[in-house]
């Protein structure tokens, strides 16, 4: 039998070893949903403090459903440091960081240095499936390199497939297994292969064969078109806070249009993924042939939210406040309901303040950071202390706890507007435009 067709039949039959390279926001929950599928999972991470939590039960990531998982498959899973102990697997899943520099260009190093190792250890025969977000092209050239490292031939030793991740943060376990999955192989036997791996895990109408570079695409439209959107809700909110209206009202209204569904404008655009997916998609043509303006466009106005709100807290100082007031900050999070601070505008704002030297109180049930500010033990504690209250991350728990609270002396910036029914009851109630 082929390589190939013995591959085919252990993945058909789930008896295919499989290892999850890269323990984190997506590579766990994936390990785990594997694990509860029936398939036979190692987990691999080369941070030995991730493995020691893991074989100790401790769960950072705080998602729904996922600390149940855990308790009933993470036992399953066999978790490893080092990768010639995982050398017995035959599908690979990458799942490591593809972040971005300080100049906005990707950064590959994680993949291409697991790339070289496993062609050192693993043996013939394996498929290799990126989940990681890359840069159109990436997955060929981190093939060839697999190859060129490992002396292995494509379509006889390895085959080598895209199918990028598209789960939301906050609610990854439910989406895992309903999203719709793109798969695109660096071969056509690649493509086959994978497309089979993962129909034996999700429905497989739900699994989609497409090229490499068709998938990588995909995902990087997908994010960058999220991005662009929220930046026009954002440009409309700097529109309409120069001209001294409502900008939720003019949304609210102008989405009664039956084909306008304009998104949030608020105080940015955070976590891992739209901050540097657009970036990953102008870096696909950096050669020079096209130069993308959108992209970069919606970047940097999403970028200089927090900026803007810090404006609108130095001019309330100034006009109603003494300078050396102390700001809160409720919520941390890129986005309500997570405890995930990666790229979080809120924590831009609290440096943007620090540095004028503002004092800043933080409080967020779910973050155990302070960010160089004060941090509150609760959010009575954080009332307490601060007159002017910015919400960066509106949880539901701190909603709910703010329309229980006192709040007839404080000013309230609330830059995502969720809780505008506040006003009324408090001293100065502002959003992000007016
Ligand atoms: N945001 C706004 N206004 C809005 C919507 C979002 O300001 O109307 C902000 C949020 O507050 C947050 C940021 O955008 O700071 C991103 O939040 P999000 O919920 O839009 O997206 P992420 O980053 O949590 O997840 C995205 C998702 N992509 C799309 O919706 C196209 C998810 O499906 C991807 O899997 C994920 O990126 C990823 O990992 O790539």
């Amino acid at each position: 039998m082929s390589r190939y067709s013995d591959l085919l039949k252990k993945i058909n039959q789930k008896s295919a070893n499989v290892c999850v390279v890269g323990l984190g926001y997506i590579g766990l929950p994936t390990a785990l949903y594997y694990a509860s599928r029936g398939l036979i999972v190692h987990g691999l991470d080369t941070n030995e403090v991730i493995i020691d939590e893991l074989r100790e039960g401790i769960i950072r990531a705080r998602e729904r459903g996922l600390v149940e998982l855990a308790e009933n498959y993470l036992s399953k899973i066999n978790l490893e440091t080092s990768y010639s102990e995982v050398e017995s697997a035959e599908v690979y899943v990458l799942c490591l960081p593809s972040p971005i520099d300080k100049n906005k260009r990707v950064v590959t190093r994680y993949l291409e240095d697991s790339v070289t190792k496993l062609s050192e250890t693993l043996r013939k025969g394996a498929l290799i499936l990126v989940e990681s977000t890359v840069p159109v092209g990436t997955t060929e050239r981190l093939a060839e390199l697999f190859g060129e490292k490992g002396g292995l031939k494509l379509d006889k030793d390895y085959w080598f497939a895209h199918s990028p991740e598209r789960v939301l943060p906050g609610k990854v376990l439910d989406e895992l297994g309903t999203n719709h999955r793109l798969v695109g192989g660096v071969s056509e036997r690649s493509t086959e292969l994978a497309t089979a791996f993962l129909s034996s895990v999700f429905e497989p109408n739900n699994v989609h064969p497409t090229t490499a570079r068709i998938a990588e695409a995909a995902k990087l439209a997908e994010n960058a078109y999220r991005d662009v959107n929220v930046a026009y809700a954002n440009e409309l909110a700097r529109i309409c806070s120069v001209v001294g209206i409502d900008v939720n009202e003019v949304i609210k209204l102008a989405n009664l249009h039956p084909r306008v569904k304009i998104l949030q404008p608020g105080i940015g655009v955070g976590g891992y993924c739209l901050p540097k997916d657009g970036w990953l998609l102008v870096e696909s043509v950096r050669d020079g042939s096209f130069e993308p303006r959108v992209i970069p466009a919606a970047r940097e106005i999403n970028d200089s939210m927090p900026a803007h709100v810090f404006d609108r807290i130095r001019q309330i100082n100034h006009e109603i406040l003494s300078l050396k007031r102390v700001v809160g900050v409720l919520g941390l999070s890129f986005k309500p309901n997570i405890s995930d601070t990666r790229n979080s505008p809120s924590v831009e704002l609290i440096r943007l303040l620090i540095d004028a030297g503002i004092d800043v109180v933080v409080y967020d049930p779910y973050v155990d950071r302070d960010f160089g500010a004060r941090r509150a033990e609760s959010l009575d504690d954080l009332l307490n202390i601060c007159e002017v209250v910015v919400i960066g991350a509106g949880h539901d728990v701190i909603i709910e706890q703010l329309r229980e609270s006192d709040l007839d002396e404080k000013v309230v910036i609330d830059p995502n507007n969720v809780i505008p029914d506040i006003q009324g009851r408090v001293k100065l109630y502002l959003g992000i435009s007016n």
